[in-house]
């Protein structure tokens, strides 16, 4: 049997990483059966385009795995699907959680056959063989066989096959320059980033999130060995096409048991298997000198951490009370001595946010080493505890708030402001710590680094603008491109210079995400 999976674009980025689910059951489908894979943020399709790709490829089963944002256009191409007589089978987050939605028996459509709830790693093989049978059941629910749900322990994890798999889709570098890019240095024919889990599960249960519900506050990790084999693997794959390759570890909390990650990290130097990886940390786990030097040595550029609020009383409503505002400054700088930088993210929207919170919140970033912010509204993803707790005070705005889904819109009322005040204050966020002078700002502070850092410090914030700034057309990134022409300038000016380089960061660009997006974007504009 062909089967395709499916992930859709989110409509508001274009891709910059391939998710892993779809990997993962590629490596965990019994053999005899062909699997194409198919990521909407890199092949852009709609619904006639899946109905004609799964008659012109003769396809006998559809997995579509979607977060709650992208759950409609997920259902759209579900139906389109189900309406050439071909079945559907739906994973990940959202339908877990809303399997009834799926499958129809809340009042609404069908949109799915079958639903695979929680991890699917045992279940998916069985969901393969009953599908091919045509005995598809409705729900597959990853349970032992006394009935109680099982996790798996992730230690014998599965061989995904780095060396053979299609990564064409998935490919960062324009097609039009990979033959010149190829010679570069050791060669930048390929550039890719790439989805590594190193282990699963959060016990800390943050009110707004789903994965303590999702994966259990149980943590289970891979060996030590098994994720190194697989960073050789891709490293031996980048070198092959004369390309580069970055790891995003997207472990929630990649440090959850420090002396483990510690470990991992020795493995991984000792191996010789470091790469540019970027991972989320919780700023509570930083505080220990010889993790982060670790993570330095072992190819570590960019740490996401889930700051969300400078206000102590915000974070204890939201069950982030480990969190201390008092601490973040020291974390950044540690990690910054080490050239490693942060991705901060925020959530306004807060019961205890009040008008005016960007600007407070701004002013103690400016005070930190430059790093990547980023801004977003308190959202009730369905079954969080946040969810309960404002369904129970009739606080929702938008209880179905996926069905129409709206970027950076609230689904319910903060406490202490109006939604519009809430939504200003995102826009504020954004604004002023993406302004031209923001940017040059962040290019100065590192004014005693290499120009290597600062050239990437400045592609990465003009990128991250992208998040919440339109920046899909030639147009736009004229526009972006002119505002910042004076730090573009110095930079360039400096690297004319003799020994401006000297010491620069790396041969790959310490960049994660959008980035990449970007340089991608302004290849295509400069190629049309
Ligand atoms: C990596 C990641 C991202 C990446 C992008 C995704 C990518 N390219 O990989 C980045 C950093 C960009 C990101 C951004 C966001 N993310 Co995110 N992200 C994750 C993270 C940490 C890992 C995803 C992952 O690969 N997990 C490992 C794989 C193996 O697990 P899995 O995807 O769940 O798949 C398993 C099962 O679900 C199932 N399955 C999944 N799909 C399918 C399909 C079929 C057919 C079947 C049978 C089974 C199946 O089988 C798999 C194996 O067991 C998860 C948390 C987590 N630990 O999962 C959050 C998570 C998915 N993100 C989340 C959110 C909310 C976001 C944002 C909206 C945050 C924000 N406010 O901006 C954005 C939106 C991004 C967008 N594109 O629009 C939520 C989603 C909750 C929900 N109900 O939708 C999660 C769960 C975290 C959380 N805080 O609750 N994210
Ligand atoms: S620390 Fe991060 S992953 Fe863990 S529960 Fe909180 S938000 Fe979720």
């Amino acid at each position: 049997m062909k089967i395709l999976l499916y992930n859709p674009d989110n409509g508001v980025t274009r891709n910059f990483m391939p998710h892993l689910w779809m990997f993962l059951l590629q490596a965990l489908t019994p053999s005899g059966h062909d699997v194409l894979l198919v990521d909407g943020n890199a092949q852009s399709m709609d619904e006639a385009g899946i109905a004609q790709f799964v008659r012109d490829n003769n396809i006998g089963l559809v997995g579509i795995g979607a977060m709650t944002r992208m759950i409609a256009k997920a259902y759209r191409m579900a139906d389109a699907v189900r309406a050439t007589g071909v079945p559907v089978v739906m994973g990940g987050p959202h339908v877990t959680e809303m399997a009834d939605e799926a499958l129809g028996r809340d009042g609404g459509p069908r949109h799915a056959d079958a639903v695979a709830l929680g991890e699917a790693d045992a279940t998916w093989p069985r969901i393969v063989e009953d599908a091919a049978r045509g005995e598809l059941k409705d729900i597959y629910a990853p349970v032992d066989a006394f009935g109680q749900e099982s996790k798996p322990s992730l230690k014998e994890y599965p061989v995904i096959p780095w060396q053979s798999i299609d990564l064409k889709q998935f490919n960062l570098v324009p097609k039009a320059a990979t033959a010149l890019l190829q010679k570069i240095g050791e060669g930048w024919g390929t550039f890719r980033i790439i989805p590594v889990e190193s282990g699963r599960g959060c016990p800390y249960g943050c009110e707004f999130c789903t994965v303590t519900g999702f994966f259990g506050d149980s943590i289970r990790f891979r060996t030590n060995e098994s994720v190194v084999n697989e960073l050789l693997l891709l490293k031996a794959r980048a070198r092959r096409e004369k390309g580069q390759m970055a790891v995003f570890f997207i472990d929630d909390n990649f440090a959850i048991n420090i002396k483990r990650t510690k470990s991992l990290l020795r493995d991984i130097i000792a191996a010789g298997a470091q790469v540019h990886w970027v991972a989320q940390i919780s700023a509570n786990l930083l505080r220990d000198e010889e993790l982060v030097d670790l993570i330095g040595a072992s190819g570590g550029k960019w740490i996401f951490i889930g700051m969300e609020s400078i206000d102590p009383a915000n974070l204890k409503d939201v069950n982030k009370g480990f969190n201390k505002p008092g601490d973040y400054a020291a974390v950044l700088e540690r990690l910054a001595q080490r050239n490693v930088y942060a991705i901060t993210s925020f959530i306004f929207g807060m019961d205890n946010d009040t008008v005016g919170v960007a600007e407070r919140t701004l002013e103690q970033v400016r005070t930190w080493p430059p790093g990547l912010p980023i801004f977003g509204l308190l959202t009730p993803l369905p079954a969080t505890p946040l969810y309960k707790r404002l369904e129970k005070a009739g606080r929702l705005t938008r209880p179905k708030h996926w069905q129409e889904f709206i970027p950076f819109a609230m689904a319910h009322t903060p406490l202490k402001m109006t939604i519009e005040e809430a939504h200003a204050e995102v826009d504020q966020g954004w604004g002023q710590a993406y302004s031209p002078e923001a940017l040059a700002a962040a290019v100065d502070s590192l004014n005693d680094q290499p120009l290597g850092y600062r050239v990437n410090i400045f592609l990465a914030r003009l990128c991250f603008r992208g998040i919440y700034f339109p920046m899909m057309g030639k147009r736009a990134w004229v526009k972006v491109i002119a505002q910042n022409r004076r730090t573009i300038f110095k930079l360039v000016r400096e690297g004319f210079t003799a020994g401006a380089w000297r010491g620069a960061p790396a041969r790959i660009p310490a960049i994660p995400v959008s980035q990449v997006e970007a340089i991608e974007t302004i290849a295509q504009a400069a190629e049309g």
